[in-house]
């Protein structure tokens, strides 16, 4: 599988899932969540028996261009969950969603003009600088802490909550079906991390953090047990930064229970976002181990 050897454009991506789609009719459907600011079409890939009260697992990736990797992990997620015949029992009780590219306008903007680039491509009038950052653009404490009103910011936060459209979708999608979703995961990197709420102060946490801290400790105990990779479970305000608008946070509070946010491989800047390709096998199998008990979890729980 190429997602396993290299990063694939856009229009390559969306051409791996429609051939997924195709290979396996009665496992895999699209479902068209809305446009980017450009008009590229976000999609999600939904795996498993749908139109049941089966509990789903979401996952999306890629909300910061710059964070390659993580469409590739999704990428293999979808192929690998559909393909081999030891996930369809799983796959009879917990659904899985997973949205490969929640930002294809930025990826593509990093791919062909400025490979850091983070944001969405959203034009502003008046304003040389364009783009919001979508992790601060959720509505949940949004513009708060750890975000920016200035537009030529990293983390610019938009002119409101849900000002991107990539946002607006995402949202829109998941409170369709909120009271289904118990398990919630976006992919970033990097930094080896697995991330639970609240993540848009310090010291405050969920009533249920211990489960998120056991079920998140699960899922590193699992990547460990492939290569020895380490990821650590740490609280998203106290371990990494606060910063209010993020998906996870949102999540969390329209009572998805598990709500996470992974930062992958690698764990220092020594390659950073840039990972190399021939790494990216490794981290696509150890970061399906980790969403595997998740689906486990979410599985034995609901
Ligand atoms: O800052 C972010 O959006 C994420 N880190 S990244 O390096 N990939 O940009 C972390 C988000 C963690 N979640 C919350 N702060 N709620
Ligand atoms: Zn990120």
């Amino acid at each position: 599988q190429d997602v396993n050897y290299r990063y694939l454009n856009y229009n390559e991506q969306m051409q791996f899932i429609n051939t997924v789609a195709q290979q396996f009719p009665n496992t895999v459907k699209l479902q068209k969540l809305g446009n980017s600011y450009e008009g590229r079409s976000i999609t999600a890939v939904r795996i498993g028996d749908d139109g049941t009260n089966k509990p789903i697992v979401w996952i999306d990736a890629g909300i910061h261009a710059r964070e390659w990797i993580s469409y590739n992990v999704a990428l293999y997620l979808i192929y690998t969950i559909a393909s081999e015949p030891a996930y369809r029992d799983l796959l009879s009780s917990v659904q899985l969603v997973v949205v490969p590219n929640t930002n294809p306008d930025g990826y593509e903007y990093s791919r062909t003009h400025d490979r850091m680039w983070r944001k969405t491509r959203s034009r502003f009038t008046n304003s040389r600088c364009g783009g919001a950052d979508a992790n601060r653009n959720y509505p949940f404490y949004w513009g708060t802490k750890g975000v920016s009103h200035s537009q030529c910011s990293e983390i610019y936060c938009g002119t409101r909550a849900q000002s991107e459209p990539e946002v607006l979708a995402l949202t829109n999608a998941i409170q369709r079906e909120e009271t289904r979703i118990k398990g919630y995961i976006a992919l970033h990197s990097y930094g080896q991390e697995i991330l639970y709420p609240w993540g848009h102060t310090m010291r405050q946490y969920p009533s249920d953090v211990q489960d998120l801290i056991q079920v998140g400790q699960a899922m590193a105990a699992a990547v460990k047990a492939i290569n020895n990779t380490e990821y650590s479970v740490v609280n998203s305000g106290d371990g990494l930064y606060p910063a209010a608008g993020a998906s996870d946070d949102w999540a969390k509070s329209r009572g998805i229970k598990f709500s996470y946010t992974i930062e992958l491989s690698p764990i220092d800047d020594e390659t950073g976002f840039t990972l190399p390709e021939d790494r990216i096998n490794q981290v696509n199998r150890e970061a399906f181990q980790a969403i595997q008990v998740l689906m486990i979890e979410v599985k034995s729980r609901f």
